[in-house]
């Protein structure tokens, strides 16, 4: 069981050792990426007759289908067989959340890209031309493409949930000034580089081996299991790396692999099944658009007394995990502020999109986005800045958030102070002034964008994760955890860990693939918690394997075990170093017969949540920061170029502050890019629009702020981290957020007439309206 009071001496003795560690450490998956060497799904070595499958998706987002003809693309030369819902021994259904998804469709098509049959082929080349020999007759039903329309139909996932604290309703009459208005924050497409897919082999006696390119294996072995009618035993599910995730392989890896183990399972053979990047774009989810309403009350020392919002989340034609997702959109609707009367809704809107899943934030950015929109319709109104009551009303020790959890060791405040002191904001608020004053075709926008994260899965549950650990006889190490590498750099991490215990070279650790026979009933990494959750569970196994090996050299050396300690590679008797080195001890244990071999598990203590009530202590600590973001707008072109984003982040005590740095900096790009430019679009009929590179834009290097500062906050961290180093995956990219923010107060500056709009993404086009609005 888990030994919270152990773990804590751990850590801070951790802590000590490894600083030379955490600061050289590099992402060890460098080395291999570089050289090319790094192996993805597409790089596994297949075997001798694989076939390759294309997925046959709907023309259409919403009708019923009258006929199919799969005949002309059956009887090409070199196509094996075409699967189809007809063809699923167990269930086809794949829903995570709510059993509403059908593998493939059946009678009806729900979203344009809807996947209805498997072409399986001698290559991937005769599956797709196959593909386009098939002739499919749907009859149009009414297509809904947004959240709005949506509501007006009554056409919803679940029932809706709502958080309340206070009395939001009395709060209002007691406010000196109230304010209402709309938001709309729009999808964002995941674009990991490493698009969807899997490869399924035969194994004996039916059972299957499936390499998968997901976050989440056990989801692609349960969902298996359950479309084939199968024990999970007889599926074994790998993963060696993706190339990127973002919360896109959450729940979206699943059907693929499931469709390549269907095909697998009657053909008996190998089947890889890997999404071009058009079919990538147009059959799989992304980000949820929310179209918000928000009424906010302020006293007139700028308190926000009380806040409502009712969410609509876009949420696509199948739950996936969007349940979940409007769940955190309510964590994180205050953001980094106490608002003594809060009540907020959500509302998981069923459409004719792709179901919309899993992305960076999970929901949160959606919330934070609406309560900054508030302040700063606030702030224009009554004629001050923005920053002004953003500061006023910074979260602080003790404050309760609107699910009950009370805030403890708050860094809002300190973030928020330390941000104006070392990037000294007065002078470069002047700067902007002075800027805009001398300039008539450019004009300059600041913002401030504070952040609070919560860290842990909501869903309480799903907070668990074991680690596997085995010294071998000659002294390395493999561990196995659940934690999928997707870039983050948690392979890495782990390995800091056992070579911090062992004190051993990292050299001899290795982290072995994410496998379901070694680790199983896995929790997906996700939730920026796949360092603490799995690197808990590994220094819990390492920590009792030294225990174990210090009676074994305390027999050898006959001194006591508690004058014993590991250190570089030795055995050190109180603090000298002794004969016996690592590998001698090692043979030793091997001799006496004792286990090299641990495993153990982590289950995040303290930790719970009553949705009846919707309220409890659902997250294990949360991460702030402040950013300070600048822009540059050509008020001629609608252009714009961010001069600088200024950061006070609260990394705790990083472990990795080479890995940390660049979580921070491709989360708030990415950020960046949702707000500014990424813009998706879907015509009426319910087709993407933007469904290449050429119409949908992310950052690029030119497009990257000039300057990007991250300064670590000061704190004393939190022992619920691992080695009180903070999650880093999500809270970074809502600094993004500020780059919106910042866009609307230089176009302020330029037209007095502007009438602030919610309506991310500010592209450009969008800017140049701004500028020019009567
Ligand atoms: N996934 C999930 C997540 O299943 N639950 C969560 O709370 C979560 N939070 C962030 C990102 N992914
Ligand atoms: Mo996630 S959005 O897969 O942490």
């Amino acid at each position: 069981m888990h030994n919270n009071k152990t773990n804590t001496v751990r850590d801070t003795k951790l802590d000590a050792v490894s600083k030379s560690l955490k600061q050289s450490i590099k992402n060890l998956d460098s080395y291999t990426h570089v050289r090319g060497e790094s192996l993805y799904v597409d790089d596994v070595n297949i075997r001798q007759g694989t076939f390759h499958a294309v997925v046959f998706d709907s023309p259409k987002a919403h009708g019923k289908i009258k006929h199919i003809d799969y005949s002309k693309a059956e009887a090409l030369e070199g196509v094996e067989r075409i699967f189809t819902y007809k063809d699923v021994p167990g269930e086809n259904e794949i829903g995570g959340i709510i059993a509403d998804e059908p593998l493939f469709a059946e009678d009806e098509v729900h979203f344009w890209g809807m996947p209805i049959a498997l072409i399986v082929a001698e290559s991937e080349f005769i599956a797709r031309k196959a593909r386009g020999l098939i002739e499919i007759e749907i009859e149009d039903l009414p297509v809904i493409t947004t959240a709005k329309e949506a509501k007006a139909k009554g056409s919803f996932i679940n029932a809706p949930r709502s958080f309340s604290l206070g009395d939001t309703e009395k709060a209002f009459t007691e406010c000196d000034y109230v304010f209402e208005g709309e938001t709309f924050s729009n999808g964002q497409e995941h674009l990991y580089i490493e698009a969807q897919g899997a490869y399924a082999e035969p194994m004996e006696n039916g059972n299957i081996k499936i390499t998968s390119s997901t976050q989440g294996p056990t989801a692609v072995q349960a969902t298996t299991a359950r479309v084939l009618g199968l024990a999970m035993h007889k599926i074994e599910v790998d993963v060696t790396r993706l190339g990127g995730g973002f919360g896109g392989k959450e729940d979206q890896a699943t059907p693929w692999a499931v469709m390549a183990a269907l095909a697998t399972h009657h053909l008996n053979q190998s089947v890889k099944l890997i999404l071009n990047r058009h079919d990538d774009l147009r059959m799989t989810g992304k980000r949820h658009p929310y179209e918000s309403t928000y009424k906010i009350g302020l006293s007139k020392d700028l308190k926000i007394l009380a806040y409502q919002t009712e969410f609509l989340q876009n949420s696509g034609a199948a739950a996936d995990l969007s349940p979940a997702i409007a769940e955190r959109t309510l964590f994180h609707a205050t953001n980094s502020y106490y608002v003594p009367n809060v009540t907020t809704k959500v509302l998981s809107c069923k459409t004719n999109l792709p179901p919309n899943t899993a992305f960076r934030g999970f929901g949160g950015p959606q919330g934070m986005f609406v309560i900054e929109s508030a302040i700063a319709k606030a702030a224009s109104e009554i004629g001050v800045s923005a920053i002004k009551i953003q500061e006023a009303n910074l979260l602080d020790e003790n404050d309760t958030f609107s699910y009950g959890q009370i805030a403890k060791k708050v860094e809002a405040k300190n973030t928020w102070h330390s941000a104006k002191n070392i990037f000294n904001s007065d002078a470069l608020e002047q700067e902007v002034a002075d800027f805009n004053k001398n300039n008539t075709a450019f004009k300059k926008g600041l913002s401030f964008m504070p952040i609070t994260f919560g860290i842990s899965f909501t869903n309480t549950p799903m907070n668990h994760a074991r680690a596997l650990v085995h010294i071998y006889l000659d002294g390395s190490v493999g561990i196995s955890t659940a934690a999928v590498e997707m870039g983050q750099g948690v392979n890495t991490k782990m390995m800091q860990i056992a070579a911090d215990v062992f004190s051993i070279p990292i050299e001899k650790i290795k982290i072995e693939t994410t496998n379901t026979t070694r680790v199983a009933n896995t929790s997906p990494s996700a939730a920026s918690s796949t360092a603490d959750l799995n690197g808990k569970a590994t220094l819990m196994a390492c920590n009792a394997l030294v225990e174990r090996l210090k009676l074994v050299a305390s027999e050898d050396l006959n001194v006591s075990e508690k004058d014993i300690t590991l250190k570089n590679e030795s055995v050190f008797i109180n603090d000298k170093p002794s004969e016996l080195s690592w590998t001698d001890l090692i043979s030793s244990a091997m001799l006496k017969r004792v286990a090299l071999t641990e495993n153990a598990h982590y289950a995040t203590p303290e930790i719970h949540f009553d949705k009846t009530k919707e309220k409890g202590h659902p997250f294990a600590y949360h991460v702030y920061g402040t950013a300070i973001t600048t822009v540059t707008v050509d008020c001629t072109r609608g252009t714009y170029e961010f001069d600088s984003v200024k950061i006070v982040h609260d990394y705790g005590k990083s472990m990795s502050e080479g890995i940390d740095l660049g979580q921070v900096e491709g989360a708030l790009i990415q950020g960046i890019g949702w707000m500014t430019m990424e813009e998706i679009a879907y015509n009426d009929d319910g087709k993407l629009l933007s469904n290449a590179l050429s119409t949908y834009k992310v950052p690029d290097i030119f497009s990257v702020p000039k300057r990007v500062e991250v300064i670590p906050v000061e704190t004393e961290g939190n022992d619920m981290a691992i080695l009180k180093s903070k999650a880093v995956g999500e809270p970074p990219l809502m600094y993004g957020i500020g780059a919106y923010f910042a866009l609307q107060n230089a176009i302020k500056a330029f037209n007095s007439n502007y009438d602030l709009e919610f309506h991310a993404p500010m592209t450009p086009e969008k800017v140049l309206m701004g500028l020019y609005e009567k």
